[in-house]
């Protein structure tokens, strides 16, 4: 019978030929995924690497004139952070092989200021090869940014630092083995070092970096690279850096320049339209969701509490793999050249997350019934190749039949919480709009609805369906359907964590949700855990500090919960040359309200503001804070800064000034450490520059004196 089956269907092959099944087969539709965008849609997720001088400076962005030697970390580690990033169920790296200060991490000929002038292997040392071996050894893809802003070399702005800037593409897509993705910042501020000119250059962000030759050239280099930019051309940015793509987020882009008429760039482009793609756009121009595991993408120690979770993780990936884009999280190496433990435990455990929601499909073994099958071939384009683990095969329908149903029969009831479901790419985004309902307590309920599917789409239910019957609807599509996977999945039970706060009076409060839970808590930084001191009640914490917890019910226990506290402000008094409407916002402790100076007169040219504090009693101030508005509105987020203090609120000393860097794509709080703490019961905080706006905001300014 085995024999006569394949004789029968060897002979219809012949009969009929490839070419009939070729006809068979849906017609692609709109643009369409090369190879290098097909491998990284596979990939999902992967990790950049931001280290560099920025990690002693404590800064975002170098302004050009750091000196190498300020590079010293004892025992850098490629294989330590490549692991991290492998045990997080990352599939590679993109390594910043230069950031806008300048310094080349590998021996470059092009500029002197590189690897060979730090003291890291008294100067003979390659960072790029020692992460490429790593990925090797590991089985993770390698990818590199270099970029195009250099705040360092006396050529930016002229025509010769393209000629530079290419040069370094050349080497280091040639000596690095195959790259997955050629990484492309659209970042420009104009200031820097420039070779010791100190000054603003501005170029013109269309045309200076004449970015379709450098293309051409990577291309040729680097074939199975795709290319990522504010304008791609193979990979997006999503326009933000929290992590997160439109709820519908198109495959496909067209991306325009700001002003009418002109071409758009890296860092001249409606970026915010990234988020969301065009529908039917002319490219193929999946979206990147880049953000970091911390809240900035390089070290600060200042930041050791604001390590993303696992869960926090987990719904980041939700949010960008499972609207069909990918995830590139920030690593962050310290000092010694190395994540630290907090940033390898939190990528280790959601990787075993991910592990334990994704690796049994609950759908497997049921039966399927589709409303039609394309040319009633079920084994060419049936639905139980929804279940196979191909991306590639798939259910279709006949041309004319764009939105079918399936119903899935389970082999007994199911749990879950998650859908996924997958179109096979290779044929372009068809599907514009579907519904799934779960059959319950005798008639069928609808427990989901989207638009766009693409190469991937996962709905977390907002809570876990019970049932032994799923229904897909497909409710909008230009032509017929190419879905080529159907899943469900049961993500573990979590463990809350419990709620760290502190009242205006600087009395601190930990509450666990479930009444027989025990929290244990530390406030010296260390990971707490079931030996640590347990929390009986409030305490006063008015000087600030950091404070973890956890909650445990016998040996089950939740995520650790940190909170990073400045001085208290219950006593603090605003002064009263502060400037605009309602300053006190900016001490209030609510990052919800916030101070602004903003006037509604938009002719009005931006004047700088300040606002003063009397905090009652002198304290030895070691670092400020700034937190911007929280509303994403960029106007009045200050960029330039002065901290001002005072011991008796008439003469004033500047105790810290300078730039929040990447403050406008990355509106996170800037923390200022002073580089000599001083002792003062006033302080003013100016802004004296700003991204957007006529005015000053500011949601939060604080002290820390630890
Ligand atoms: C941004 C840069 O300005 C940041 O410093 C960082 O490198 C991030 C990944 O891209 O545009």
């Amino acid at each position: 019978m085995f024999h006569m089956n394949k004789i029968v269907i060897t002979a219809y092959l012949l009969l009929t030929g490839f070419t009939s099944f070729a006809q068979l087969a849906p017609k692609p539709y709109g643009a369409l995924p090369s190879k290098a965008q097909l491998n990284w849609h596979e990939m999902e997720m992967y990790c950049i690497i931001h280290y560099g001088v920025d990690t002693y400076t404590d800064k975002e962005w170098g302004f050009g004139d750091e000196n190498p030697q300020l590079i010293d970390p004892d025992n850098f580690d490629a294989e330590q952070i490549v692991s991290a990033a492998k045990a997080g169920g990352f599939k590679g790296i993109v390594v910043v092989a230069k950031h806008h200060d300048g310094l080349c991490l590998w021996p470059t000929k092009t500029t002197e200021h590189n690897i060979s002038k730090t003291k890291w292997k008294n100067g003979q040392g390659d960072m790029v090869k020692e992460y490429q071996l790593a990925c090797e050894k590991l089985g993770m893809q390698m990818g590199l940014y270099c970029s195009p802003w250099d705040r360092n070399t006396a050529e930016y702005g002229k025509p010769e630092y393209i000629a530079t800037y290419r040069e370094q593409i050349r080497e280091l897509y040639t000596n690095y083995g195959k790259l997955f993705i050629s990484w492309h910042d659209g970042a420009n501020g104009g200031d820097g070092f420039y070779g010791g000119a100190n000054e603003s250059r501005n170029i013109d962000r269309s045309t200076y970096y004449g970015w379709p030759v450098t293309w051409r050239l990577i291309r040729k280099l680097q074939p199975s690279a795709a290319i990522f930019g504010d304008v791609g051309p193979d990979v997006r940015w999503v326009g933000n850096e929290e992590g997160h793509a439109g709820r519908t987020s198109w495959a496909t882009y067209t991306p325009l320049a700001p002003d009418e008429g002109k071409l758009p760039s890296n860092g001249y482009v409606k970026y915010w339209q990234g988020v969301e793609g065009t529908r039917n756009g002319k490219y193929w121009m999946p979206a990147e969701c880049d953000v970091s595991l911390r809240p900035g993408w390089f070290y600060h120690q200042n930041q050791n509490s604001q390590v993303k979770t696992p869960t926090m993780l987990l719904d980041l990936y939700y949010k960008s793999v499972g609207r069909g884009a990918n995830l590139d999280l920030g690593l962050s190496p310290n000092k010694k050249g190395k994540l630290d433990e907090d940033d390898v435990s939190s990528l280790t455990e959601f990787g075993e997350l991910l592990k334990e929601t994704f690796s049994v499909n609950l759908a497997k073994g049921s039966v399927l019934t589709a409303s039609n099958v394309r040319g009633r071939k079920r084994a060419v384009f049936g639905p139980q190749l929804l279940l196979d683990q191909s991306r590639y095969t798939y259910w279709s329908t006949d041309e004319k039949i764009k939105t079918p149903t399936l119903t899935l029969t389970l082999a007994a009831e199911k749990t879950f919480n998650v859908i996924r479901l997958r179109e096979n790419i290779k044929l372009g985004q068809r599907v514009e709009a579907f519904e799934v309902d779960a059959f319950i307590d005798g008639s069928w309920k609808k427990i989901a609805s989207e638009s766009s599917i693409g190469a991937n789409r996962l709905i977390r239910l907002p809570e876990a369906i019970v049932t032994k019957q799923v229904r897909l609807r497909i409710t909008k599509s230009p032509v017929c359907i190419a879905l080529s996977d159907f899943g469900l999945y049961k993500e573990p039970d979590f463990y809350s964590v419990p709620e760290i706060s502190r009242n205006k009076k600087g009395m601190l409060n930990i509450e666990a949700f479930g009444a027989e839970n025990t929290i244990h808590y530390t406030t010296d930084g260390r990971r707490p855990n079931l030996k640590s001191r347990i929390f009986t009640g409030p305490f006063l914490m008015s000087d600030g500090g950091m404070v973890r917890a956890i909650a445990a019910r016998g040996n089950k226990k939740s995520e650790v919960v940190t909170l990073q506290l400045g001085v208290s402000k219950f006593n603090w008094v605003l002064m009263a040359d502060s400037a605009g409407i309602f300053p006190g916002a900016a001490i209030d402790e609510n990052p919800n309200t916030f101070w602004s100076t903003l006037s509604a007169d938009t002719a009005q040219q931006f004047k700088p503001a300040s606002m003063s504090v009397d905090m009652g009693t002198a304290m030895q101030i070691e670092s400020f804070s700034y937190l911007p508005r929280p509303d994403l509105i960029l106007d009045g987020i200050v960029d330039q800064y002065t901290f001002y203090t005072s011991n008796d609120g008439i003469s004033w000393q500047i105790a810290a000034s300078g730039e929040f860097s990447n403050i406008r794509a990355n509106p996170i709080n800037q923390v200022v450490r002073l580089k000599n703490p001083v002792s003062a019961r006033y302080f003013k905080f100016s802004g004296f520059r700003v991204v957007k706006g006529n005015g000053v905001t500011a949601a939060e300014i604080g002290v820390s004196i630890k």
